[in-house]
């Protein structure tokens, strides 16, 4: 209850903020939802992709950017750019795989997990998300990848067998399958929620970067990560393709311009981010560890296990993405 009217709160001088940036400028006002916190690296990135925007479009486009999910939350996001209940919004594509597997490209378990991977693996999968990214009304500005996924818990696990029984944070297909086949319970929450759930004991484990783990101050639950490598999810930022359709040719190129400068900007702080949110996890006491090779060993295997599942569902275009990625 308390957190409700912290957040009516906010949404209120939200509002008002709101208000006053649309009558102070004669442009078009854009809201842009994000679900991740507003000190996190792809939501910085977005502020100056932003800034980028309004300056590009001598002030015609005023994106206002809404993190850690305030304006809809994560899961919503997609849809509120579809409709164009949001102009443009930044959503973790493979949260969405269900309606297509293409969604599903970044998480692919150790398919691409350095840095150069993941930027070839995006160049080799962006015609086709781009394709049926257009197919639901919304088209691709940019994307930026988050750090190495990782396992976080709260004891020593050095074989599959440990993991049995854990409750652990979903976010997408990939972790709920890589959960279900590592026997722990998989449960779905958004980041906003994740430091919650901990307190709370609703789940004992996460898959996910070092940066979000910083996020949460998982440190106060947990104190194991594991440097599992799974895949590199990304971020991508959608707008509405309709509402990009009727921008002056003008206003297209300097959004287009902004969004190649944010995918290269929102890289390089990716690869800082990780590295100083390992610092962090370190200070804090978790210990920062790599897998047992009994461990790493079950992890490939059902790895594999799921790129199959995986290519029988992706199909001829998944196909194509993969050979194109090895390349
Ligand atoms: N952070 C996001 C996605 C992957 C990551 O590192 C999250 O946990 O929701």
């Amino acid at each position: 209850m308390k957190t409700k009217i912290v957040n009516f709160f906010a949404a209120a001088v939200l509002i008002s903020t709101q208000a006053y940036i649309s009558t102070a400028q004669a442009g078009e006002k854009w809201d842009m939802p994000m679900a991740y916190p507003a000190t996190n690296f792809q939501s910085i990135n977005a502020d100056e992709f932003a800034k980028c925007v309004a300056t590009g479009t001598s002030g015609d486009i005023n994106i206002v950017t809404h993190p850690n999910g305030t304006l809809f939350k994560g899961n919503d996001i997609k849809r509120a750019v579809q409709t164009g209940q949001a102009q443009i919004g930044e959503r973790l594509l493979s949260s969405h795989e269900n309606e297509n597997a293409i969604y599903g490209t970044d998480s692919i378990p150790f398919l691409a997990t350095s840095y150069d991977a993941s930027v070839k693996l995006f160049k080799a999968a962006r015609p086709e998300l781009e394709k049926v990214l257009d197919s639901q009304n919304l088209k691709l500005l940019y994307s930026v990848p988050w750090p190495p996924q990782g396992l976080y818990f709260s004891k020593d696990v050095n074989k599959v067998e440990d993991m049995k029984g854990v409750r652990v944070r979903s976010y997408n297909k990939a972790t709920a399958r890589m959960a279900e086949l590592t026997g722990m319970v998989p449960i779905s929450i958004e980041a906003a929620e994740i430091s919650q759930a901990l307190s709370a004991g609703v789940i004992g484990s996460l898959i996910t970067s070092a940066v979000t783990g910083q996020d949460s101050k998982v440190w106060e639950n947990l104190n194991h990560f594991y440097e599992v490598k799974a895949w590199m999810p990304r971020n991508t930022v959608i707008v509405n393709k309709d509402i990009f359709a009727k921008l002056s040719d003008k206003n297209k190129a300097a959004i287009l311009d902004c969004s190649t400068k944010a995918e290269a900007s929102g890289l390089d702080k990716s690869k800082i981010a990780n590295e100083s949110a390992l610092e962090t996890l370190s200070k804090n006491g978790m210990m920062v560890l790599q897998p047992s090779p009994d461990l790493a060993a079950s992890m490939a295997k059902i790895g594999e296990t799921m790129t199959s599942e995986w290519v029988a569902k992706a199909g001829a275009a998944g196909k194509k993405v993969i050979d194109d990625f090895k390349k």
